[in-house]
């Protein structure tokens, strides 16, 4: 099913499902080179998600703001491949959303627990806005904060479950957006826990 967000934004429901143990076990993987870290705003608070990276680049944060590096910030090692099946999957829902031959070459791990949220902001630090972010649901359902392009602008409130997908570009890649709380019951398989994989064109 197809719920349309805006005129380039689309939720793709379930279709990440039948994939989803797959994707579960690569997150394993890449967790073993890879390991989940608290990043800090440019202002020093610590983010209430854990997160890493996979891809030529990935996404950090040091006191002078949010970039995208080449190692992992503790081990200093190069970030593992991202795994074929997540981007022969994002391609696909790209292409479905009218995006074609999306190439992601980073994609970021998001861990969400019940005390996680993220706050509205903007992602705008890739080179080419005009690349599409495709991102994948895993584990407990959250509420989704789909807002404007203003800050200001009043969000509207979208579930995101288990096996989702979405997919945004053109018009709407600057919208504002972020994740209220999570929601519902625990994950049969990952527990009292989300991950949301978001697959990007950063260089
Ligand atoms: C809308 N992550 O990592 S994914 C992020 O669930 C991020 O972890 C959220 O926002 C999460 O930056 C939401 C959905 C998403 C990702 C990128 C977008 C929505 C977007 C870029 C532009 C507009
Ligand atoms: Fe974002």
């Amino acid at each position: 099913q197809r719920v349309a967000l805006g005129p380039q934004a689309v939720v793709l429901r379930q279709k990440a499902s039948p994939l989803a143990a797959e994707l579960v076990a690569r997150i394993e993987d890449v967790l073993q080179h890879s390991p989940l870290y608290q990043m800090a705003t440019p202002g020093g608070k610590p983010l209430s998600v854990r997160t890493t990276s996979c891809g030529t680049h990935g996404w950090s944060s040091d006191p002078t703001g949010y970039s995208y590096v080449r190692h992992h910030p503790l081990t200093d090692q190069a970030w593992p491949e991202i795994p074929a099946a997540w981007s022969a999957l994002a391609t696909e829902a790209a292409q479905e959303a009218g995006f074609a031959q999306f190439a992601p070459d980073t994609c970021l791990i998001n861990q969400y627990g019940l005390d996680s949220k993220m706050a509205l902001h903007q992602d705008r630090s890739e080179q080419d806005l005009r690349q599409p972010v495709v991102s994948i649901s895993l584990g407990m359902s959250a509420l989704f904060l789909w807002g404007g392009m203003q800050r200001s602008d009043k969000p509207a409130h979208v579930l995101l479950h288990h096996g989702d997908m979405v997919v945004w570009g053109g018009v709407d890649r600057l919208r504002f957006h972020g994740i209220k709380h999570l929601t519902g019951a625990p994950h049969p398989q990952l527990g009292a826990m989300r991950y949301n994989l978001t697959l990007r064109r950063a260089r």
